[in-house]
């Protein structure tokens, strides 16, 4: 070899050297979301970024399927496990389907935590809800029972059959609508799988299904928006009420024509970023998932772990005409 090869050779080397050492040093986070070209993932992503730029040394992959399945969120773990991630942060689409997969990158080292929509806890570490379940499911039955001073008839439209955060709603919700809300008749629960054209068919099959409908419960910020985007184009404003869990930016307009009196929902960006922050910890051995630890989430705070190694990190706010302006500007 030439001595002007090998010096080229080296330089090659070196180079390579420097550029791998940085990216080695790093801790890859995977935000494993329900499925990608959703508003409420892209907000949690910002802060999940933004955690990454304050811790310094992370580096965050966010993906997730086309479609809101477990079955393309397996293959997604199955890459990540390949790639020699760090850690997974994932909003599921079933408490089940992902427990072996999961399992595998634990027995890998990967540290793995459920957020959003949470898997059972043999596949995590760590389950972080973005607020209380029961006040939640509380939450969005009184949405529609505020303006519904005489009783009558609601239905959900929620996400996938499947989705372990909108389940948990709908069950809490179910819970006190007998003794809190004895004048709302839930009269159907429908799914559209985070998905608009399923949303909307399925909102309005509702309205065909029950002409004395006055309220559609959305507890999903895809659904939210098909069904208020119905009965805008049904003429239904004033009949039917949209309401449930959305995101102040895509909603405001469904506010402000009175298709919807009142929605709610927590900070998502919080939510992503306070995701990175456990999952970073739990990556290098900073903070460890078990029951009454105490866990920081970097500016939002910090949350102590149940007996299941869940948390809440904080409660929903209520947005209508006099607040959503300014919210919609940030998420
Ligand atoms: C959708 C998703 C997500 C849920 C929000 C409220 O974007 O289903 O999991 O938390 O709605």
């Amino acid at each position: 070899m030439s001595i002007l090869k090998k010096l080229a050779l080296a330089t090659a080397l070196t180079a390579t050297m420097f550029a791998a050492s940085p990216a080695m040093a790093q801790t890859k986070i995977a935000l494993v979301v329900k499925s990608l070209g959703n508003g409420f993932f892209d907000a949690a992503a910002k802060g999940a970024e933004e955690a990454a730029r304050e811790l310094g040394d992370v580096e965050i992959i966010y993906t997730g399927p086309t479609t809101a399945t477990a079955e393309g969120q397996i293959d997604i773990v199955n890459s990540l496990i390949a790639q020699n991630v760090n850690a997974i942060a994932i909003s599921a689409n079933d408490p089940d389907a992902l427990v072996p997969v999961l399992k595998k990158a634990m027995d890998r080292g990967i540290a793995v935590i459920s957020w959003d929509s949470g898997v059972a806890p043999e596949g995590r570490q760590l389950h972080l809800n973005p607020s209380d379940t029961d006040l939640i499911g509380e939450t969005i039955i009184k949405l529609a029972a505020d303006y519904l001073p005489e009783g009558g008839d609601v239905a959900i439209l929620s996400a996938s059959s499947t989705a372990t955060n909108q389940n948990a709603w709908i069950e809490a919700a179910k819970k006190v609508l007998p003794e809190k809300f004895p004048g709302i008749n839930l009269v159907a629960t429908v799914y559209g799988d985070d998905d608009s054209v399923k949303s909307t068919n399925e909102a309005k099959g509702l309205i065909a299904s029950y002409p004395n409908l006055k309220a559609i419960i959305a507890p999903t910020t895809v659904g939210v928006v098909a069904a208020a985007q119905v009965v805008t184009d049904e003429n239904l404003i004033g009949k039917v009420n949209v309401t449930g869990l959305a995101l102040p930016s895509e909603f405001k307009k469904f506010i402000d024509n009175g298709a919807s009196q009142a929605v709610a929902l927590w900070n998502p960006i919080d939510l992503g970023y306070s995701a990175v922050q456990i999952a970073y910890q739990l990556a290098t051995g900073k903070a460890t998932a078990e029951p009454g630890a105490t866990v920081s989430i970097g500016r939002v705070g910090s949350i102590t772990l149940d007996e299941t190694n869940s948390a809440a990190m904080a409660a929903p706010f209520q947005f209508d005409k006099t607040n959503i302006e300014e919210f919609s500007k940030i998420y």
